[in-house]
């Protein structure tokens, strides 16, 4: 973190940037090719402001001909490449590095221009979208053929179909739909010499060798410029309710969900909160869900035939430990805003650098690691402000790590990694590794694994050129 955390404006740019400037501004045009500091700014940091660097241009592409000459433009002069979507992602994954003496320039490649969404295809269930088309638009043109979006997140308005992909999001669907890899069925992408990989078919059933959209999903920019995506589409549930549910403890969330599916009820979302995450939002303007207050929140949005709101409110008199609770029929936004509202209560209220980790583990073990999660910093050497939230259907927690020392902030990570590996869990569920998570990779995956995506790697990108230092160090 510390490295990305320094702002270095570098202001002699590499030697032969220049030559290749001039090319780029050639392939998408002057106005595309960004050079002025104050015009470059934004896509040099990220939105929560914990991760900088340096770039000596900003190049924005149209079409995914022009990336495929932007690219092998860079190849050609050896430019490196950070690649960035809506840059709504939390492990800086999406800005460039700090200038590192490198003496290889770098530009941002930002898919801005490119948010193009196709035709509806209502029997293939299907939509092609460009790499910058974001979440929300795409969910608003599935919406208008009568289907939906297997993803969705609280970022959906900037969040962009390149992005969810490169980083195999996961979202608020994700125990319903399944992640950002399942939404594929095809894939078009700029290869790191130019070239253009296109797998493009609406075939479900199609195995003809390796499953490239796949490796592609999670990829994190680190092998190919995905420019378009076609996804697969969901029918929306006819109804729906949300219910926030006070409860005294993680385990009563968890049975919730049992008995929700016992009872013949689709679970569409499930996510946990604490009081002091729900104080922290309502502070921020947000409503307070119950009128009671519990230790613990469980949101969940239920779907299925019949009286969905009774179900649910039987449901909910029938489990352990419920305080208080309210009903809401779907979409409920502002139920929902109380939960998307998170991260960005949090991002205004630490004093210091947020320590975000994004971690799994399995759903028996949640209650536990849960409990021990929320320990790390509070009677520790370090005091820290802990606000845990996330997908609790998924085991997946956002552990949040407020007014953490910046110089603690490495040893608060691997307290928490140590719980969350003891518990059989991943360091990393659905944000990806980025830039944040390089050094711990071995935590999650064993050598023969992590020498295979080296070989992968080595193998598409000869060079480094694309995202250098995410993913690997
Ligand atoms: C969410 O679930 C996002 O709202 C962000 O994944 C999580 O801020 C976070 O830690
Ligand atoms: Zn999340």
């Amino acid at each position: 973190d510390s490295d990305s955390r320094r702002v270095d404006p570098g202001p002699t740019p590499p030697a032969g940037i220049d030559d290749a400037l001039t090319a780029l501004r050639q392939i998408v045009g002057e106005t595309n090719v960004l050079t002025d500091p104050d015009a470059m700014a934004g896509f040099l940091t990220d939105w929560t402001g914990r991760y900088r660097g340096a770039a000596d241009a900003v190049v924005r592409p149209r079409t995914t001909d022009e990336v495929s000459r932007v690219v092998a433009e860079c190849a050609r002069s050896g430019v490196r490449i950070c690649v960035q979507g809506g840059n709504t992602g939390l492990v800086g994954g999406s800005v460039p590095p700090a200038r590192d003496g490198s003496t290889n320039a770098l530009i941002v490649l930002s898919t801005v221009r490119m948010t193009d969404i196709g035709d509806v295809d209502t029997v293939g269930r299907c939509v092609g979208a460009q790499a910058g088309a974001t979440v929300g638009a795409i969910d608003d043109r599935a919406g208008r053929s009568g289907l939906a979006f297997g993803i969705d997140l609280a970022s959906r308005a900037s969040a962009t179909a390149g992005g969810v992909v490169s980083t195999n999001a996961g979202g608020t669907r994700m125990i319903r739909r399944g992640n950002a890899r399942s939404q594929i069925l095809g894939i078009e992408a700029v290869l790191a010499d130019g070239s253009v990989l296109r797998r493009w078919t609406s075939l479900v059933k199609d195995n003809v060798g390796y499953d490239l959209p796949s490796l592609l999903a999670g990829s994190e920019g680190t092998l190919a410029v995905i420019t378009r995506v076609l996804f697969t589409l969901v029918a929306p549930p006819a109804v729906a309710t949300v219910a926030v549910a006070a409860v005294e403890r993680v385990e009563n969330a968890v049975e919730l969900l049992g008995a929700a599916s016992s009872a013949g009820l689709t679970v569409e979302a499930a996510e946990l909160m604490t009081e002091a995450g729900v104080a922290l939002v309502a502070d921020h303007g947000h409503r307070r869900p119950t009128t009671a207050p519990g230790p613990f929140y469980v949101l969940v949005e239920l779907s299925g035939t019949g009286d969905i709101e009774s179900a649910t409110t039987e449901l909910l008199g029938a489990t352990d430990g419920v305080i208080d609770a309210v009903l809401e029929p779907a979409p409920a936004r502002a139920l929902w805003a109380g939960r998307e509202g998170h991260t960005e209560a949090i991002a205004r209220s630490s004093s210091t650098p947020v320590v975000k980790l994004d971690i799994s583990v399995p759903i028996r073990a949640l209650p536990e690691a849960f409990a021990e999660l929320s320990r790390v910093g509070v009677d520790d050497r370090f005091p820290c402000r802990p606000i845990l939230f996330g997908h609790i259907g998924d085991g997946n927690i956002h552990v949040n790590l407020l007014d953490v020392p910046p110089e603690h902030a490495t040893e608060v990570t691997e307290s928490v990694f140590g719980i969350v590996t003891a518990n059989g869990g991943s360091i990393s569920a659905e944000h990806g590794i980025g830039r944040a998570k390089v050094a711990w990779t071995h935590l999650g995956r064993d050598a023969t694994d992590l020498a295979t995506m080296r070989t992968i790697k080595a193998a598409l990108d000869p060079r480094g050129l694309l995202n250098p230092g995410v993913l690997f160090g």
